[in-house]
């Protein structure tokens, strides 16, 4: 999943293993701020600005490490321990600068998103092209032809392009939002209803949690938390945002939604991004009519009035509420069978010194499709045992370092991308065990010996330890 945005903080410790190479698109060396062109380092420096930088009168800005927020909110690490987990468990990101100091130009940001869709090997090959783009970017303005000829392009490959639906408190949906196949998030409060800052339109595809304070002063009370940086002009501490300093704007919304596409499409790689836009519309709560305070009224078309909170309708703040268990669930109930990984292991246990081939060819692809390719990975037991290459066959060999267990994954994916995945535990025995024999001489013992002395030598050795 792309991230088209201010780059990332490439060394957040919640993010870790979690992006592939990326490429910096922005062209404007003010803009860049990293002192140079486009470079293969998608890394955030910081977009801060001083007063009036931007335009006449403005505020000066702190660095706003946006696109690191965008990034957690779909892919921070699950169950490391670390604060957040994204909304996409098990995705990867592939990081994209197109915005710097004052926002971004139109070329970067159309020649990243053909480069991120897999469409452009300029000015360097994408070796992992993505299938949803995140845009938590815009401006005001209809669709331009440039957009609207790219947005085509990419859905023409199966890429599915997300978009954030803008902040203007309730004018129309942003550019590119507004452009046809792209998915337009507009953002809701914590009770459903349109939050103040989110745009109206019939252009919204769907909505979705974007962060609310309703304190005025003081803690925010409905804020999004993601990964952050503490730097108020160059990179300072790896963070998160919190009440204090909050994540809230439909640039948050959008990243649940482009990586609840990402979900759906772990579970069939097959979707096409009409799908994945009619799943995501099809599965989406009702829009609450009620509920919210007094003087709150339904959401009208968007005009030169400025509308804040108020109930969002089917023809301003798309389809429904994001529900992406909802989504999933459907996609599940309706995506060919995936590939079964099989693994077999001949024999009864290894011992250490010896090796044996665990045969994946048992695995069949379902629905008229192929196994295209197996990947074996030690996932536990790393001294226990050793991979030996290639372990991209439909067949590996395990070679036994030392007694103890180890646990390898064979993940299989069929012809149209699909993965299954199983796991074998393989117990290693202490090798060559001599030992007295009342006969005089030694003598190794049978694998089968050797695992009975193993056990008994770590029951005796644990109960040792109780004393
Ligand atoms: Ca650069
Ligand atoms: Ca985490």
């Amino acid at each position: 999943m792309a991230v088209l945005d201010t780059g990332v903080r490439l060394d957040h410790p919640d993010l870790a293993g979690k992006l592939w190479p990326g490429y910096d698109f922005v062209e404007d060396r003010d803009t860049a701020n990293d002192g140079d062109g486009r470079d293969a380092d998608p890394s955030d420096p910081g977009d801060w600005t001083s007063s009036g930088e931007c335009s006449a009168g403005e505020p000066a800005f702190a660095s706003s490490w946006h696109g690191t927020q965008v990034a957690g909110l779909i892919g921070a690490a699950t169950d490391n321990g670390l604060g957040i987990a994204g909304a996409a468990r098990n995705v990867k990101l592939l990081p994209v600068r197109v915005l710097g100091r004052c926002g971004g130009w139109d070329s970067d940001i159309l020649a990243a998103m053909r480069w991120a869709g897999g469409l452009s090997a300029d000015p360097a090959a994408n070796a992992h092209p993505a299938r949803v783009i995140n845009m938590s970017l815009g401006s005001t303005g209809s669709c331009p032809a440039s957009y609207r000829d790219v947005i085509g392009e990419l859905v023409a490959a199966g890429v599915v392009v997300v978009v954030a639906g803008g902040n203007d408190a309730g004018l129309a949906v942003n550019t590119p939002a507004n452009c046809a196949g792209a998915i337009a998030v507009a953002g809701v409060r914590h009770l459903g209803s349109k939050v103040g800052y989110s745009n109206v339109g019939a252009e919204m595809a769907v909505a979705a949690p974007a962060g609310n304070c309703v304190n005025l002063t003081g803690a925010c009370l409905y804020p999004l938390m993601t990964t952050s940086n503490s730097g108020s002009t160059s990179p300072g501490e790896n963070i998160y945002s919190d009440s204090y300093n909050y994540s809230v704007g439909t640039s948050f919304a959008t990243p649940l939604v482009a990586a609840t596409a990402g979900l759906m499409l772990s579970v069939d790689p097959t979707l096409q991004p009409a799908q994945v836009k009619s799943v995501l519309q099809a599965t989406a709560r009702t829009f609450p009519a009620t509920g919210a305070d007094a003087g709150v009224v339904a959401c009208r078309a968007p005009g030169a009035v400025e509308q804040i909170e108020c109930y969002c309708t089917a023809t301003t703040c798309g389809a429904g509420l994001l529900d992406a268990a909802a989504a999933l669930a459907r996609v599940q109930a309706t995506a060919a069978p995936l590939p079964t990984a099989r693994i077999v292991v001949p024999g009864d246990g290894l011992t250490v010194g010896q090796s044996v081939v665990l045969d994946a060819s048992a695995s069949a692809a379902q629905g008229g499709r192929t196994i295209a390719s197996y990947e074996w990975t030690l996932v536990s037991g790393q001294g226990v045992v050793s991979l030996t290459p290639p372990t991209d066959g439909a067949s590996v060999s395990v070679q036994a370092l030392a007694a103890g267990t180890a646990t390898i994954v064979l993940t299989v994916i069929d012809s149209a991308g699909a993965s299954g995945t199983t796991s074998t535990t393989i117990t290693v025995a202490a090798g060559n065990v001599t030992v007295e024999a009342s006969g005089g001489g030694g003598g190794a013992f049978a694998p089968g010996w050797a695992v009975a002395l193993a056990v008994v030598v770590l029951a005796l050795r644990r109960t040792g330890a109780r004393r």
